[in-house]
């Protein structure tokens, strides 16, 4: 497979070459694409020097696949051209995620929503893809009602800029601030830009993006996003309500037989998921799993993972091994 990745300079970019190597992704040639100020710097993968090339070179060069991880405007200028080419696009922006037109998968949950013709499919949010892999065999079991999510989410999701700001401060460094606020020693209840509904952005694609993943528009989503000053992973306290009673041991057996997600939630021992814990790991980790004892049939839960990874560049390449296996490459 030729494969490009377009911002493969960024953070997330660097993932996604760290996670086609581990998971054996059969690169026969990498193109690096970023903005024409990156243009002949080399990235480096499996051990090899690879020269950054335009968006336009990277066409001309006919890969099977573009991954892309450089922003909404980019992909909304660039995808089309790509897809144009017979080249499928794998999008981690959010330009085309609620695009009636085009899929927006997390493959354990929806990848039988995919054809070959889907040439532009979206990767969804960080924050929505850990939290709806969980709600999704919940929901085919009991039918979820309502979602009532808080996050706590780490400086990485915001990229280069913040992770060197929350640096900074530790160190005692006057340095570029990708907040409006100091974020070491401090809670940020904003992420993305506030809409005219009072919600940010980040809140409103928890809502939106969950029910177009899980085919749902019924499902309630109520989301409060927090920035947190941590590196390792976005964590999300859910309260799940339920059409249908429960047992909590048939929930605890239902997540952890469930594909990429893994259950630690043992109380006695002090044992629950944490983002020192979810870094680098392609898993998502449940926990904190108890009965809301103030309403029927409603579940509280902490679920936590590496938003770089399951949140982005996993989730991604997972797409591209999906379409791989399918031979729609
Ligand atoms: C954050 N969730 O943690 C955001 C980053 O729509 O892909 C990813 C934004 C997106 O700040």
């Amino acid at each position: 497979m030729k494969v490009a990745v377009v911002g493969a300079t960024g953070l997330v970019g660097s993932k996604m070459l760290q996670v086609l190597t581990e998971r054996n992704f059969p690169v026969t040639e990498l193109i690096p694409v970023a903005s024409e100020k990156s243009v002949g710097k080399e990235v480096t993968f499996k051990g090899k020097g690879y020269k950054v090339v335009s968006a336009d070179t990277a066409i001309a060069m006919k890969p099977n696949v573009a991954i892309f991880s450089a922003g909404g405007s980019t992909s909304l200028e660039w995808a089309p051209k790509f897809a144009a080419a017979g080249i499928t696009v794998i999008d981690n922006s959010s330009a085309w995620r609620m695009d009636p037109t085009k899929k927006l998968v997390v493959p354990e949950v929806n990848g039988d929503a995919l054809t070959p013709e889907d040439k532009i499919i979206a990767n969804p949010n960080c924050s929505t893809i850990q939290m709806v892999l969980v709600l999704k065999p919940l929901h085919e079991q009991y039918k979820i009602k309502r979602v009532v999510v808080s996050t706590y989410q780490s400086v990485t999701g915001t990229g280069v800029k913040a992770v060197n700001q929350l640096m900074n401060e530790r160190q005692g460094i006057q340095g570029e601030m990708a907040y409006a606020y100091p974020i070491d020693l401090n809670v940020i209840p904003q992420i993305d830009v506030f809409l005219d509904n009072g919600y940010t952005k980040e809140e409103m694609k928890m809502t939106n993006e969950t029910k177009k993943i899980m085919g749902d528009d019924q499902i309630q989503v109520t989301a409060t996003t927090v920035r947190i000053p941590v590196m390792g992973g976005h964590s999300e306290a859910v309260n799940i309500e339920f059409d249908k009673e429960y047992e909590l041991a048939d929930i605890r057996n239902l997540l952890a037989k469930t594909p990429g997600v893994i259950v630690v939630d043992n109380p006695s021992k002090a044992e629950y998921p944490m983002p020192k814990d979810a870094h680098d790991k392609d898993e998502v980790f449940v926990g904190r799993i108890r009965r809301d004892e103030t309403q029927p049939k409603t579940v509280n839960m902490w679920i936590v993972a590496d938003n770089l990874r399951k949140g982005a560049a996993t989730n991604a390449v997972q797409i591209a091994e999906f379409l791989m296996a399918k031979n729609w490459l």
